[in-house]
Formats: C-alpha cells, structure tokens, sequence
C-alpha cells in the first residue's frame, strides 16, 4: 500500500517536492519481500543469541529498550525516568530518589560511553527532553545510576546526549530557549532579547561516570536540534543544527521557515573548558556560563540550508552531513575547510558576536538524497545513509573525496534506496558515531506502521525494520514493533560487555542488609517500624509485620540468593508498593500504615513451584 506524502510543513515543501521528483536514483523496489530466503538472516533459532545489542530509546515513556539483532526480540526494558513497576523502579527510596518530582521523561538519543573513539561498553547516557535531564545507565548491570538535572539554564534537553571520545564530556544542547537563569520571568513577546539557548558540558568522571554540569556557552534563541561529536581532525569539536534562527516564537510551523538557512553551531569544546579554566567565565545560577561576544573561539555559526534536523559526523571526523528537512538535499561539510575558513577568518558576518562561517568555504556538496531528508548513519565502508522522511525511504550515497565528474552530478553517487514503511526518523548503523562502524545492519526507526500490524485499536506502536548494509543493494530484512517512541538506538556487539547476573554477595554495601532469618527483625521508635527482611524460595522472614495505622514503616528486604534469575518481588495489597529484588540485592521501601486491617503481602516475580506460598501479612492495628 502506498501512503500520502505527509505535510511535514507548508511552504518549502512543494518546492522540495519538485525538485526531487527529477533525481529518483535506480535501484527503487519494494520493501515486502516475500522471500522467505531473506528470512534466515535475521533467524536466531530458539536457544541462541543474538549477535548484537540494540538500545532503543523510550520517547516519552521515559525508558530504554533493549532488543537483540538481528532478531529485533524485545529482551528488557530499562527504567529511567518513569516508574516501572515490573522491576519495582520508582517504588524503592533510592530510584525514587533518583526521580525526584517527576514521574517521566521524553528520552531522544541514546550515547554509549567512548574511549578512544569506540565504544568501551561502560554507559549508556540518556536525555529527557521534558525535564533537562540526563541518566547515565550502566551496562555492567543494566540499571540506572544517576539522574543529574534539571540542568540549570537549559531548557529543552534535546540536542543531547553526545558523548566525546573518550567519555570527557556528554554534550546538550537546548531545544527551546526560556529567560535565564530559570524562573525569571520575561513576556515571551520579547524572545530575541530576553531568552536564551545553552549549550552544556556534562563532565563525566572518567572512573565512576558520576556527571556534574561542567560550563555552558551562552547562545541566541535558536532552536537548538540534533548533534554530533568530532574526532580525527575534528576531535575537541561538536556540532549541533538548529531551526528557528528567524528567532520566532509564535506559529513557529511558518514564522521559523522563513530563511533559506539556518545556522548550526560549531563548537570547540576544549577552547571552552580552557577558558573557564582560565577565568573567563561568568556564572550563572552555579554554573559558569562562557557568553561568546566576550570569549572568541568557542563558538561559530554555520549557515545550513533550511530547517536543518540531524548532523552527523564521518567516521573519519572530517564529513559532517546535515540534513535540511524542508530541502531535498544532505549538506556534506568539510572539517579540514571549516578549520581553514577560521583561520583565515572567511566569515560572512557575525551573529551576536559569534562569527558565521562562509558557507561556500567550506561545503563540499550538496546531495540531492530525496525528500525529508533527517539524520545520516555511516558503515564506515565510505558510505552515508539518510533517513527521508517525507519520501519514506533510505538513501545510501558515497562520502567524498568524489571525482570531477562525480562533483558535476551528485545524483551519480547515491547509488541505492529502499522504501521504509513509514515515515522514517532516525536510522542507526551500529558504531556509525564511532571511528570503526561495524556496518552490516541498518535499522529504521519509523514513526507511523500505518497497519503493518495486527490492528491494536487507535493507540498505534512505532515500527522498525531491519535492513541488511552489506551488498551493494540494501535488503529489508524483518520489521518489529515498539511502543512510542524510539527516536534515536544504539548498537553494540554482544561481546563487548559481559553484565554481571547476581550481585556478589561481598560487593552488598547496603547498611541494612541481613543474609539470614536470624539477623531479622521489626523494630519501632516512636510510631517508626523498621523490618530488616530476607527473601529466599520460597518465604519472606518475617512473614508477619505488625504496625498500627499511620506508622511509618521502612522495609528493607534483601534477596539473599546467589543464582541468577532467582528475582523476588514485594508486593503489599493495597499499599500502592511493590519493589522486585534481584539475587543479591537489598531495596528499602518506605510508606505509611493504612487503615486498620489485615493487608496481605506476596511475592510478585514468579520464583518457584512454591512462589504462590511466598506471602505473609502486614497487620495494621488500629
Ligand atoms: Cu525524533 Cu532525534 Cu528527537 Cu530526529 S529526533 S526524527
Ligand atoms: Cu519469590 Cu516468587
């Protein structure tokens, strides 16, 4: 079936529409393939694993999902910035902790940690576009560690989480601009004088990964979009684009297409952490904030045709790809010419001080992918791979250097598309932001399934499909559903991590812990109950608690078993609680007697062949 062409937006798109109509690429085919053949690429038969991880972001359900490839089989869920109650997060004092006011997040862009330009399989860093936050998730168990934020000065979290070569930094920048430092107030008819964007550096210590806000550099109200990190010649750099340098703030749709550029911004992370070591930063609600009409160096503007979305950067770290959603092409900039074009100070003006890079200085083409084009993945093989949305659809292209005749007619180096079904966002290649892209795989993150699946009523799921890279054709493999919404994933080897399955009994630190019905117990100061309590296959000691209504009651329950997936839950009936303990494990959960009565509570991850007798009874007398 075929879908109409969303209208991504009014004006500019009828233009894109008709000169991208002109350049389809041969090689055009359908997506469906019946052929079974094609099936055993992305077969895992029962019993063995897949070969990679992928790490989908959770849109606004505030959580990470993992799935393996190329099976695209959902393996878990990770809890980030909303309760789950099937791991119990958000039920316990310390992931409630972590969570503070809110109870969800909008998670865009996932960024594994890097040393030396791969992935070393530490962290994965996650944003949350609705509350200026960012998680760090570590791999060795899968868990969340840290929520730092509301990030000071940043409002709009979404040009995150882009990690730096060597973990140095995460960097973010703001999606929309507010008046600074947060909670001024300012008529928002007065935005390009009263507001402001930010771009962060999130420094992560490079033993725990513990973040702290490091500086940020102060920016016009741009929208600030998608970003990527440097290396090889543009390592110590990061790009973002942005849309709305109009500097709009109604009717955004119109008022912030009006440019035929837009600018993104070009930054030298390193000149900024030197000059906030060298003094020359002013701070600003605790953070010290560069302001660059003061401090040159760290920050350019790039013009970049209209509405720009997603910027890439090569593998190499010379290419950078930005995609202008509203034109039909992928602008390939050079870094050597970016950094030649500073030196010799080819500029074209400047924008609050900030000096605005000569565009024909410095791109090296513009290639006409199709329509919509967003965000560009590389295989490290000197291919590029832009997602189209509005045409649905992958284009493959060929990285410069590109030869005269090539340069002439950049139609002749996109040498594939295949359809995605439909509307594709991102796509990710694994390692595609690294220096050694492991290729082979594509998947496409698509924003409608538009019936591809059986029908789930009006709440629809997002869709994904897996596209074989390694001929010269790409071939669709499999598709997958998900729930809303992944954005951006990430990909990485099985074998690069080895999570632990248990928590080693010696590595507990939990003041609380108790290893044996002994040690247990219920204790109570003033109307404060507090029970130290193990959970074994198949009972709870104590099975017996007994309170009186409107205690505060403080339950510290260790899973005392040392065999993997031997998982305890806590579930309290009527108490709104329920917390799931893996093997090893201590939570503490906290809340306050109900009413008089007898409240039942139970195992709630099946365990055993006795799990149902796992149970004991909290008696709240009046
Ligand atoms: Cu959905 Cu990266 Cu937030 Cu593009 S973003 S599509
Ligand atoms: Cu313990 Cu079910």
């Amino acid at each position: 079936m075929s879908i109409p062409s969303r209208v991504l937006v009014g004006g500019g798109l009828a233009a894109a529409l008709l000169v991208a109509a002109a350049c389809n690429p041969p090689g055009s085919r359908t997506a469906a393939s019946s052929d079974t053949s094609v099936a055993a690429k992305s077969f895992v038969p029962p019993g063995e694993k897949d070969e990679y991880y992928l790490f989908y972001s959770g849109g606004h359900s505030g959580q990470v999902y993992v799935a393996g490839l190329p099976s695209m089989r959902h393996i878990s869920t990770i809890p980030v910035f909303a309760p789950y109650s099937a791991t119990g997060y958000g039920f316990d004092q310390e992931s409630k902790q972590m969570l503070g006011r809110f109870t969800w997040g909008d998670v865009h862009h996932p960024g594994l940690s890097q040393s030396s330009g791969k992935y070393d399989g530490r962290w994965l860093f996650v944003n949350d576009n609705a509350n200026n936050r960012i998680a760090r998730i570590d791999l060795r168990d899968f868990k969340t560690k840290q929520i730092l934020g509301p990030i000071p000065n940043s409002s709009g979290n979404h040009g995150s989480s882009f990690v730096t070569e060597n973990s140095e930094y995460v960097l973010v920048a703001t999606r929309f601009s507010v008046p600074l430092p947060k909670g001024r107030y300012a008529d928002p008819s007065a935005y390009k004088t009263e507001f402001n964007g930010m771009v962060s550096g999130i420094k992560i210590d490079p033993k725990t990964g513990e973040m702290a806000v490091g500086w940020q550099i102060l920016t016009p109200p741009f929208n600030w979009d998608l970003g990527s990190t440097g290396k090889g010649p543009s390592s110590g750099w990061a790009f973002w684009t942005s849309y709305n340098s109009e500097m709009a703030h109604e009717k955004l749709e119109a008022t912030s297409t009006q440019g035929e550029r837009d600018y993104a911004a070009v930054v030298n992370w390193r000149a900024a952490e030197q000059a906030v070591k060298d003094g020359k930063a002013t701070m600003l609600d605790g953070v010290a904030v560069l302001d660059p009409a003061k401090v040159a160096g760290v920050i350019y503007f790039l013009p970049v045709p209209k509405s720009p979305h997603g910027i890439d950067t090569d593998p190499s770290g010379r290419w950078i790809a930005a995609s202008g959603k509203l034109q039909p092409v992928t602008s390939v900039f050079d870094f050597e010419k970016i950094q030649k074009a500073i030196a010799a100070k080819a500029f074209d003006g400047e924008v609050r001080g900030v000096p605005v890079i000569k565009y024909e200085a410095v791109i090296e083409g513009e290639v006409p992918v199709g329509l919509g084009p967003l965000h560009t993945q590389y295989d490290g093989k000197g291919n590029a791979y832009t997602s189209l949305y509005v045409e649905s659809a992958v284009a493959k292209w060929t990285l410069p250097p590109w030869s005269d005749a090539q340069k002439k007619d950049l139609n002749t180096i996109i040498s594939d598309k295949i359809p995605v079904h439909f509307n594709i966002g991102h796509l990710v290649v694994g390692g595609s932001d690294t220096k050694e892209p492991y290729g082979k795989y594509l998947v496409a993150m698509n924003k409608l399934s538009k019936g591809r699946h059986l029908s789930v009523g009006p709440s629809q799921p997002e869709s994904s499909q897996l596209i074989d890279i390694t001929g010269n054709k790409m071939t669709m493999l499999y598709e997958a559903y998900t729930e809303p919404e992944p954005h951006f994933a990430q990909i990485l080897k099985a074998d690069a991590i080895a999570p632990i399955e248990v928590y080693p009994k010696a590595e507990n630190t939990h003041p609380n812990a108790v290893w044996d019905a002994a040690q247990t117990g219920v204790t109570r100061s003033g109307n404060k109950v507090e029970v130290k309590m193990v959970a074994i296959r198949s009972r709870f000691a104590p099975d017996r608690i007994d309170v009186r209504a409107g205690d505060e009651v403080t339950i510290h329950v260790t899973n005392v078993e040392q065999t993997t997936d031997m998982i305890h839950g806590l579930g309290i009936i009527e108490h709104d609680m329920n917390v799931v303990v893996d093997p090893g494990e201590t939570k503490t959960v906290k809340f306050i007697a109900g009413k008089p009565g007898v409240y039942p509570f139970y195992c709630t991850n099946f365990c055993s062949a006795l799990h149902q007798e796992m149970q004991g009874y909290l008696a709240v007398k009046p």
